[in-house]
């Protein structure tokens, strides 16, 4: 009880410490005055960070700081060390804002994090793309001025450009894959699934915080292959949740509506359905998804039901937990095993 207390005020301290210095980024980034923005605009970039940036959970930035302090295993980082680890934190935030913002006007979304998407407001629109690239770019100017001369500079604009590559390339084969589904649901298969959730979720959401606390406390990445492997199976399976709560998660929890099945998505529960159905049930499958008929919808995932899509999960749920479990203590070092699992921990039946 004591210890669980502990545990938690040590993560309010965290996200309270963290929370400050998107406060210290935000001024900086309104002060550059390599452009000299006039008041409108700074007004601009001011909301658009906050309606960004902010309002989701923070889980990908916090794990930096978090993966950072396990990695030095006991010893407490000085304040200066933190504060670093935050900034990467913010970094890959910024990063998903910028991939939020393109995925929600790509994916025809209505909400984000409980509020419109950002490209819904009728002031914003598709300046909206705009923007997204106006975040990318602004996580090099943040870099530039706090690790430049660094002895991991190089190599930490590389991995962010490496992921970055990665998330749009599997953003990339999301897209014409849907467009190709549309012509011909069959080639939704579990192989094509694996390939677009590994490169649109996975770096960026679990490799990416990881890489960023190695590199921080002065390790190398080629040195953490077999991680990086772990940590992109646990991507896998957060994509996949994220395709489960679609469906079957509460709106209202989630912050945002399902729309995969309206939008023709190679969902993880479609290509299990595939897999599953028989040929009455295949008509009924492809006779109503894709459509935004609610009536269609409803008769999908009446069929989801019908074929024990919510089992079918649970299980695959239990077994990667074990085989991720299993993986994870077959590593060596005791601190990479603390990182990994806490990230395992904080996903693990999770309903947000
Ligand atoms: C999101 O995939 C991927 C990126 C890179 C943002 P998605 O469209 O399934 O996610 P969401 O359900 O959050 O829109
Ligand atoms: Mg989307
Ligand atoms: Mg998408």
């Amino acid at each position: 009880m004591a210890a669980a207390a502990q545990g938690e005020a040590s993560t309010g301290t965290t996200a309270a410490t963290f929370r400050r210095v998107y406060e210290t980024l935000k001024a900086e980034l309104l002060r550059d005055d390599s452009f000299g923005f006039d008041d409108d605009a700074l007004r601009w970039i001011d909301a658009m960070l906050d309606y960004n940036v902010l309002g989701g959970k923070l889980n990908r930035g916090l794990a930096v700081v978090e993966s950072y302090k396990l990695l030095k295993a006991g010893s407490e980082p000085s304040e200066e060390e933190e504060f670093l680890a935050c900034i990467l934190g913010w970094g890959i935030e910024w990063l998903q804002a910028y991939f939020l913002i393109l995925d929600d006007i790509m994916d025809n979304s209505q909400t984000r994090r409980g509020k419109p998407c950002w490209y819904r407001l009728p002031k914003v629109g598709l300046i909206a793309i705009n923007d997204g690239l106006v975040l990318r770019s602004q996580i090099s100017r943040i870099f530039k001025r706090y690790f430049h001369g660094k002895p991991y500079y190089v190599d930490l604009l590389d991995l962010f450009n490496e992921v970055d590559f990665k998330t749009t390339s599997g953003e990339l084969l999301d897209q014409i894959t849907t467009s190709e589904g549309q012509k011909d649901l069959s080639k939704y298969t579990v192989d094509v699934y694996r390939r677009i959730v590994e490169y649109k979720t996975a770096y960026y959401s679990f490799y990416l915080p990881v890489g960023c606390a190695l590199l921080l406390s002065g390790g190398s990445l080629d040195d953490y292959v077999q991680v990086k492997h772990i940590l992109v199976e646990m991507g896998i399976y957060f994509q996949i949740q994220d395709d489960y709560l679609d469906c079957f998660g509460d709106p209202e929890v989630m912050g945002k509506i399902g729309t995969d099945i309206e939008d023709f998505k190679c969902s993880w529960l479609f290509v299990q359905a595939l897999v599953r159905v028989d040929e009455r049930q295949k008509d009924i499958l492809f006779e109503n998804y894709g459509k935004s008929d609610p009536a269609c919808v409803a008769k999908v995932k009446a069929l989801y039901k019908e074929l024990n899509l919510e089992a079918v999960f649970s299980e695959y749920e239990r077994e990667i937990y074990e085989k991720l479990i299993s993986d994870i203590e077959a590593q060596p070092n005791e601190a990479v095993q603390a990182v990994l699992k806490s990230f395992l921990h904080k996903i693990y039946r999770r309903m947000k």
